[in-house]
């Protein structure tokens, strides 16, 4: 039988660092109360989450970058918001965030969930953002809680069989 490894689904005791972008903060604000909620949630404590906020998601890859070589956090989650009605650029904003949240995860080897939301109109992003699509920051806590459990279980070293109990020697 192969070895199978899932993360697990609890924040106890895990350290995570959000980094969050003040642009579009209507929806940045939401993202970060969908994530800290779900950290609760899975059994999380606050006191074991650090925010930091940069003025747009472009910046987000370099402070998720420096939080994840801190090595002070089990995971960092991003979230912004990118938002194509009001950016003319749009498309640039949102692939080189996602290319550098992607390429800050590879370069430190810890988790770095993307939770950059992507919309059309500022109402679509609300949709994503805790109203009737549910909320993109809550569901890039949940892949980082999985991921950091999944790290964890891929690092552990396999455990040495049981001895068996040795009678006395003849
Ligand atoms: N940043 C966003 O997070 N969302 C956007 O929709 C956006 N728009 O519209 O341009 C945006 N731009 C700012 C960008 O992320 C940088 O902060 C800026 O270019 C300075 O580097």
């Amino acid at each position: 039988m192969p070895v199978t490894h899932e993360g697990k689904l609890t924040a106890e005791g895990l350290r995570f660092g959000i980094a969050a972008s003040r642009f579009n903060e209507l929806v940045s604000k939401r993202l970060v109360e969908g994530a800290l909620d779900c950290l609760r949630r899975h059994g999380g404590d606050e006191k074991n989450v650090e925010i930091a906020l940069v003025p747009g998601s472009l910046e987000l890859p370099l402070v998720a970058q420096k939080m994840a070589q801190s090595g002070k956090f089990d995971a960092v989650i991003c979230l912004g918001a990118v938002i194509r009605g009001g950016t003319p650029h749009f498309e640039y904003v949102a692939s080189q965030s996602a290319r550098g949240i992607l390429q800050a995860s590879l370069s430190t080897g810890v988790p770095v969930i993307n939770g950059v939301l992507t919309a059309d109109t500022i109402e679509q992003a609300l949709e994503r953002a805790g109203t009737k699509l549910g909320n993109r920051g809550f569901q890039a806590a949940e892949s980082a809680i999985e991921m950091a459990n999944l790290m964890k279980e891929i690092e552990a070293k396999p455990q040495a069989p049981a001895r068996r109990a040795q009678g006395p020697k003849k």
